[in-house]
Formats: C-alpha cells, sequence, structure tokens
C-alpha cells in the first residue's frame, strides 16, 4: 500500500478531510512546521504519527528544507502532501520530492498566487472564485494543476464568507486528487496532468446561488 504524509501549519481541515477520507494509502505521518497547529491534535486523535519541525528553530531557509527532508525521509512516503503548509520551499527541497509533491492553493490558479486570496479576489471583482490542487514545482503556485472548484462570489461577500464557500470545496477536492494520486492514476507530461480512466473531467464547478 502506497504511503504518505501531510504537512500543515495551522488548522488543518484539509487534512481532516483527507485522513476521513478511507483513502487507499496510509498516513505515515503529519509535519508541523509549528509547534502550535491545531491540526496536530486530531492526527493524534486518530492515531496518526506527528512531527514538529520548527522553522524558527532552524537558522535559515535552506537549514529549515534540510530537516524537513530528513523528516520526510525517515519515513520513506510515496506521496507528500501540502496542507495549508505556509512556508515557502526551495528549489532544492522542490526537486527531491519531484511529481509526488501536491499543494492546495485557496484561488482558480493562475490567478491570485500568494497569500490573501480572498481579499484579492474581491478586490479584483472576480464573479468566479475557487480552488485548486496542483503538483509543486520550484516557482510558486505554478505547477501542474490537478483540479480546480469554481464557486460564485457574491455580493455580500467578505473575504471570510468567500473563504469559507471556497474551503467546502477544497475538502472534496483534495482527497479526491490523493485518491486519484494513490491510485496511481495521474500521469504528469510537461506541465500538464492527465487522469487514466473512466472519468477525465477534473474541474468542478458549484452553481450559482442567491
Ligand atoms: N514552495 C514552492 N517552491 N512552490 C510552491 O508552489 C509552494 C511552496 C510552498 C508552499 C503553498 C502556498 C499556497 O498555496 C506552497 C506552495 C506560503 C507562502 C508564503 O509566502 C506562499 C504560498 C504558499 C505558502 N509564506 C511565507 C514565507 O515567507 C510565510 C507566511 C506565514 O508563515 O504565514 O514562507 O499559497
Ligand atoms: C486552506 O484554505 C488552504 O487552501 C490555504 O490555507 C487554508 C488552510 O486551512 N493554503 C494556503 O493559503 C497556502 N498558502 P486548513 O489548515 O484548515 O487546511
Amino acid at each position: 500500500m502506497k504511503t504518505y504524509v501531510i504537512l500543515i501549519s495551522g488548522r488543518g481541515t484539509n487534512m481532516e478531510a483527507i485522513l476521513s477520507a478511507d483513502l487507499p494509502g496510509r498516513c505515515a505521518a503529519v509535519i508541523s512546521n509549528r509547534p502550535d497547529a491545531a491540526g496536530l491534535a486530531f492526527a493524534a486523535g486518530r492515531g496518526v504519527a506527528t512531527v514538529v519541525v520548527d522553522h524558527k528553530a532552524h537558522a535559515d531557509r535552506a537549514a529549515f528544507d534540510a530537516a524537513l527532508a530528513a523528516a520526510i525521509d525517515r519515513l520513506a512516503p510515496d506521496l507528500v502532501v501540502l496542507a495549508g503548509f505556509m512556508r515557502v520551499l526551495g528549489d532544492d527541497f522542490v526537486r527531491r520530492y519531484e511529481g509526488r509533491l501536491l499543494n492546495i492553493h485557496p484561488s482558480l490558479l493562475p490567478s491570485f498566487p500568494g497569500l490573501r486570496t480572498h481579499a484579492a479576489a474581491l478586490a479584483a471583482g472576480v464573479r468566479l472564485h475557487g480552488a485548486t490542487v496542483h503538483f509543486v514545482t520550484p516557482s510558486l503556485d505554478c505547477g501542474p494543476i490537478v483540479v480546480q472548484a469554481a464557486v460564485p462570489v457574491l455580493a455580500a461577500d467578505t473575504a471570510d464568507t468567500l473563504a469559507a464557500r471556497v474551503l467546502v470545496q477544497e475538502h472534496t477536492i483534495y482527497p479526491q486528487a490523493v485518491r486519484w494520486f494513490l491510485e496511481g492514476r495521474l500521469r504528469l507530461e510537461g506541465s500538464r496532468v492527465w487522469l487514466n480512466g473512466e472519468c477525465d473531467a477534473t474541474g468542478v464547478l458549484i452553481a450559482p446561488t442567491g
């Protein structure tokens, strides 16, 4: 059976959705760069090993990346899942896990890379916003796209209400994408991802409400 590790920095609701999805693989550990990440307690409660690699305990980004890679390599996972992981990773780290490192980003990439995506979407006046699961490449939020979900932006939205609507979809598409990977159904070809099998449509469109 394939194994995976989940990297978190905080709340960990995407991690919860993945651990609750009864996937065809084993979670070898949840790793956090913050000792106080709320998600660690949930993982421990599920009997999943937890590891902290505190970025503040390392002199620079390279040293943190090396410690993180050492913690991951001890577990020899097939897949590394970034789920609300908030540290930018260096080129060496990303290349080490090339083709087996996934992230969920809270926007319809390539729109709104980086942080505070929901406020940026409101400021831009877009009518659709959403989330993207992608393979991680050295350049931030630019990797090959596995699946996206779009939600409407409503007139009364604040960054928080919009984030909550997007988060519901994250909890559906991220376990789905991890399942596809564990089933060996994802094939990377340059900047494109192909889903092998009976279904090849990996976008989700949520109908407007109100
Ligand atoms: N690393 C690489 N090389 N490529 C990607 O695509 C990555 C990545 C590391 C994390 C997640 C990402 C997101 O989905 C991710 C994708 C953190 C920041 C950031 O600026 C930006 C994007 C993402 C994660 N972090 C600050 C930093 O200085 C710290 C912010 C904080 O601690 O709150 O690293 O959006
Ligand atoms: C999620 O919305 C995720 O997409 C986003 O942070 C939230 C984490 O929530 N990720 C990033 O912004 C990465 N920079 P969670 O901890 O409850 O899964």
